[in-house]
């Protein structure tokens, strides 16, 4: 985490209502630094949400700041006859120098967004209708952006979802073992030798490209507080050029099972079929009518093959002696890996079924 004093300089250079009232560390992520800083306002106190963006995860912060400026502007304008549409996309705020950006003294690119008041992110889902909604929200992302005029947006991280070159990297990790810990890693390396011909499945199956989000993590939507609905779509780093299987798939794995990503005891961890028929509900409810065939055929298939991607990027960067994911404990990348394994096993187990549901939903 950045030091709090960086934070707060950064936070003096963007256009808040007023007065910095208060700041602190904020949510879950892995990757960037984000605080949430109060502001004095005519009124009640205004929010905002502040981010270090991580150079090392994104090597062109510049780049992502432009992606996210065309993003959010035409969100923005899709939902000009909403109402409520102030909550509905995220809105940047501007730094003094009129940027949507700022760089402080040691090279770092901070940028803010408005608060979304009365909505919330949660880590697991817990009903049916949290991942309908999720889905919807994610589904009605694709289909708002699927207009957004060229160019084509930057690359932020090359090859993101490239599942086979994520294997290569494993591969390197486990010859290299820097950190000499792949003895206690023997049976995850196995799993993951053993699953190889899985990673070039969606690639080799000429999809069409689309804008994604490549980040549909279930706390990265915000649920209303009152209604439930899937409000706001967050985290707009890695919105780029992608496969929109890779948005289903990666909603597969962090809504379906009940345990957090990193829980210890793997009996928990399962993929709830009825959490699945909502997903597949929620998202052919908002992107059913762009999906082509295609695409429709690999919706059961994406979530074995996301979460098997995401499990062996945990592996490797165990290995590497954790250099990209943020840690809070010895092991705990590993012990992310074990659960995404542990879930493809669940999937493995229902994928036929999974299979059926979507053929029939799907059409
Ligand atoms: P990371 O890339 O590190 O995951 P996110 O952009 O997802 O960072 O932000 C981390 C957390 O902060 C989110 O999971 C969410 O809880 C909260 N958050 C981020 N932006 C907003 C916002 N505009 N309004 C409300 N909460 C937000
Ligand atoms: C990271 O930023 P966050 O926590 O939403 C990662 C995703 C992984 C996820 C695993 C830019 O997401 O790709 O799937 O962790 N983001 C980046 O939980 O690498
Ligand atoms: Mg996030």
């Amino acid at each position: 985490m950045s030091e709090p004093l960086d934070a707060r300089a950064a936070a003096g250079q963007f256009r808040f209502s007023g007065e910095v009232l208060a700041l602190a560390p904020h949510g879950n992520g892995h990757i960037n630094d984000t605080y949430l800083v109060t502001c004095r306002a005519p009124g009640a106190p205004m929010r905002y949400v502040l981010q270090q963006i991580n150079r090392n995860v994104f090597r062109d912060p510049v780049a992502v700041m432009e992606n996210i400026e065309r993003v959010t502007a035409h969100l923005a304008a899709q939902l000009a006859d909403e109402p409520d549409r102030a909550r509905r996309a995220l809105a940047l705020i501007p730094a003094r120098d009129g940027r949507n950006w700022h760089e402080d003294g040691h090279g770092e690119i901070w940028r803010a967004y408005q608060y979304i008041e009365k909505a919330r992110a949660y880590e697991t889902a817990t009903s049916a209708r949290q991942a309908f909604q999720a889905a919807r929200a994610f589904g009605r992302f694709q289909q708002q952006l699927a207009s957004l005029p060229l160019p084509r947006l930057r690359e932020t991280i090359p090859d993101f979802h490239h599942t086979p070159k994520r294997f290569a990297v494993l591969k390197q990790a486990i010859a290299s073992d820097a950190k000499n810990r792949a003895r206690l890693a023997k049976a995850e390396i196995e799993f993951a030798l053993a699953h190889e011909s899985i990673a070039g499945v969606l690639l080799g199956a000429h999809l069409p490209e689309r804008i994604t989000h490549n980040d549909t993590k279930f706390n990265n939507v915000l649920l209303d507080e009152t209604t439930g609905e899937g409000i706001c779509v967050i985290d707009l780093d890695t919105v780029m050029p992608g496969l929109v299987l890779y948005d289903f798939g990666d909603m597969v794995r962090t809504t379906t099972s009940p345990a957090a990503e990193d829980e210890q005891d793997l009996s928990k961890v399962t993929m709830q079929f009825s959490l699945f028929e909502a997903l597949v509900r929620g998202y052919l409810e908002a992107a059913g009518g762009f999906l082509t065939a295609g695409e429709r055929q690999f919706l059961a298939f994406s979530g074995k093959l996301v979460t098997f991607e995401v499990g062996i990027r945990f592996l490797a960067d165990f290995l590497a002696g954790d250099t990209y994911f943020k840690i809070h404990r010895e092991g705990h990348n590993l012990d992310r890996c074990r659960t995404q394994f542990k879930l493809v096993e669940s999937i493995e187990g229902q994928e036929e079924k999974m299979n059926r549901l979507a053929e029939s939903m799907a059409g």
